[in-house]
């Protein structure tokens, strides 16, 4: 069975005007499109294209794992946001914050500077590593379940993420993804599952 596109979980200018249309329109509809198309076609006629994409994303290397992984970070990044999502957490996340980060603020700080200073393409997480809250980059197509870490929440610092919204300016779109994007309430699913 080939590997789908998922739908993003609202509508595309629902996040506009932190995230416009025309970004969602170009990162979901072809980057995101352009790494399912990619796998499958890589993966066609291989016993590993009726494999899920986690067995995929962890048992393979170079073409296949970029893109498999791709098609997973994205899903996953279309999720770690709401329309108007950001600010203070709520529920679980937040105790579990503040018990691992010391305050909120802390958090923002380390997260940022994260998603900041990762040269070049690739993602900064918030991730469960070992019962503890911790703040991880990774590059290109790389993510935490190769590293035995649980997802708690990411965002793509790719370029194709922001340049339409914020040009060149990385430190404003992370800015603005953690007063008004961030969805705590998937950060708290994710919580339950590490
Ligand atoms: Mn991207």
């Amino acid at each position: 069975m080939a590997f789908t596109l998922p739908e993003l979980p609202y509508a595309k200018d629902a996040l506009a005007p932190h995230l416009t249309a025309e970004t969602l329109e170009f990162h979901h509809g072809k980057h995101h499109n352009a790494y399912v198309v990619n796998l499958n076609k890589l993966l066609d006629g291989k016993p590993e294209a009726s494999k899920s994409l986690e067995e995929v994303i962890m048992s393979s290397e170079g073409g296949v794992f970029n893109n498999a992984a791709q098609i997973w970070n994205h899903t996953f990044y279309w999720n770690s946001m709401k329309p108007n999502g950001g600010g203070e957490p709520t529920g679980d996340i937040k105790a579990a914050i503040d018990r691992d980060f010391g305050s909120f603020a802390k958090f923002k700080e380390e997260f940022a500077a994260a998603a900041t200073t990762q040269f070049g393409s690739g993602w900064a997480w918030l991730v469960l590593d070992k019962g503890k809250l911790a703040i991880t980059k990774t590059g290109n197509a790389d993510l935490p379940m190769k590293h035995g870490q649980t997802a708690i929440l990411t965002i793509d610092v790719w370029e194709h993420a922001y340049y339409i919204d914020y040009r060149n300016l990385r430190p404003k779109y992370i800015e603005t993804f953690l007063s008004s994007l961030v969805n705590w309430d998937f950060a708290n699913e994710n919580l339950k599952k590490g």
